[in-house]
C-alpha cells in the first residue's frame, strides 16, 4: 500500500512531507477528493487524527499525524540520505532548528498572520507582541547564517525543509520585502533553499507579499461547522466580554439573540476600537426612568426563560 496523505495538496505543513519525500525518493499520494471542512470531520478521518486536524499520513503500518512527525517518518524511510545528519550531534543540532523554527517562528508568524487573513481577531498588543518575537527570532537566525549555507552541515537536511516551509508562509502572506530586507541572511537563506529542484518543484511559482494585508474580519471557521453558535459569537467578543453584561440566547428556531449591556455612562473608546464588528451592533443607552427598558434590562441580567416571549433552547448569562 502506497503511503496516502489526507490534506490539501497547497498546505506548508503538507509541503514539509512532499519536499521530505522528494529528497528521499518515495511516492506520497494525496487522499483522492480531500474537501477541507468535510473529510476532516467525518468518523473515519477522526479515528485517524482525534482533532480532525490535517496533514495525517496512513502508511501500510499504520497512521501519523503532526506534520514534524510525518515529515520524520518519511526522511527515515531511507537511510542513505543525508537528511538527519551524518553524526549524533547533526542529528541534534537538525533536532534543535526543527523545535526553533516551529516554536520561535512558525508560531509567532502564525499569530501575526491570522487576523490579517480572516481567521481570527486582531489584537494589536498580541500583534506587537508576535512580530516582537518573531523578529527576536529571525535576528538570532540571520546572525547564524552570516556563516552558514544550510541550517546543519554542507547539505540540505530535515531542518532546512521545515524552517523554509514555516518561512514561506510568511515570506507569501505578510513580510514583504521591507520586512525581511532587516534579515538579508535569511533573505539569501530563504531563496537558495526554494529555489532548490525538490522544493520548487512542489511550491510551483509563487512571489512574496508586496504589503502586509489589511486586518480583516473573520471568517466564521469553515472547518468548525458543527461549533455552537453561541461560542462563534462570543469568541469573537472577548474584549466586550470581559467589561460588559449580556446575555446570548438561543430560541426554538435556532436564532441567536445578542444582548449586551456596558457599565457605566458610554462605550469605552478601546472596545470600539479593538471589536471589529461593534458597529454592526445597535447600541441604545438604556433611560432608567422608563420602567419598560429597566425591566427589559432587569430580564437581561436575572434570567434567560423565557425571553420576550420566546421559549429558549439554550442561553449563556455574562456578568
Ligand atoms: N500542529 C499541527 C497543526 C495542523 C493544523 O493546524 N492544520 C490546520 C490546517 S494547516 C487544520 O487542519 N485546521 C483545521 C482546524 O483547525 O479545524 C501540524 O503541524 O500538523
Amino acid at each position: 500500500m502506497a503511503l496516502v496523505m489526507h490534506s490539501r495538496k497547497n498546505n506548508k505543513n503538507t509541503y514539509k512531507a512532499l519536499i521530505a519525500a522528494e529528497y528521499v525518493g518515495v511516492e506520497v499520494k494525496l487522499a483522492d477528493d480531500f474537501e477541507m471542512g468535510v473529510a476532516n470531520l467525518t468518523p473515519e478521518f477522526l479515528k485517524m487524527n482525534p482533532i480532525g486536524k490535517v496533514p495525517v499520513l496512513e502508511t501500510p503500518d499504520g497512521i501519523v499525524f503532526e506534520s514534524n512527525a510525518i515529515a520524520r517518518y518519511i526522511a527515515r524511510l531511507k537511510t542513505d540520505t543525508c537528511l538527519f545528519g551524518s553524526s549524533l550531534i547533526e542529528y541534534g543540532q537538525i533536532e534543535q532548528w526543527i523545535d526553533f523554527s516551529s516554536l520561535e517562528i512558525d508560531s509567532h508568524l502564525f499569530t501575526w498572520a491570522r487576523p490579517r487573513l480572516g481567521f481570527g481577531n486582531h489584537l494589536a498588543l498580541v500583534e506587537e507582541a508576535a512580530i516582537a518575537s518573531l523578529k527576536r527570532a529571525l535576528d538570532a537566525l540571520n546572525t547564524y547564517l552570516v556563516a552558514h549555507t544550510f541550517l546543519v552541515g554542507d547539505e540540505v537536511t530535515l531542518a532546512d525543509i521545515i524552517m523554509t516551509c514555516n518561512l514561506y508562509i510568511g515570506f507569501k502572506y505578510i513580510m514583504a520585502k521591507t520586512f525581511t530586507s532587516e534579515f538579508p541572511h535569511v533573505e539569501r537563506y530563504f531563496w537558495t533553499m526554494i529555489n532548490q529542484p525538490n522544493f520548487s518543484k512542489i511550491l510551483g511559482e509563487w512571489k512574496q507579499a508586496e504589503a502586509v494585508p489589511p486586518v480583516v474580519p473573520p471568517k466564521t471557521n469553515p472547518y468548525s461547522k458543527g461549533k455552537n453558535e453561541q461560542e462563534k459569537v462570543f469568541g469573537r467578543c472577548s474584549i466586550q466580554r470581559a467589561i460588559l453584561f449580556g446575555s446570548v440566547t438561543t430560541n426554538t428556531i435556532s436564532f441567536v439573540t445578542i444582548n449586551k449591556l456596558f457599565r457605566g455612562p458610554e462605550i469605552p473608546k478601546f472596545v470600539m476600537d479593538e471589536c471589529y464588528d461593534m458597529e454592526l451592533y445597535e447600541w441604545t443607552k438604556v433611560d432608567l426612568s422608563d420602567e419598560a427598558q429597566k425591566e427589559h434590562v432587569n430580564k437581561m441580567i436575572e434570567d434567560h426563560e423565557p425571553f420576550e416571549g420566546e421559549a429558549l433552547l439554550d442561553a449563556k448569562c455574562f456578568k
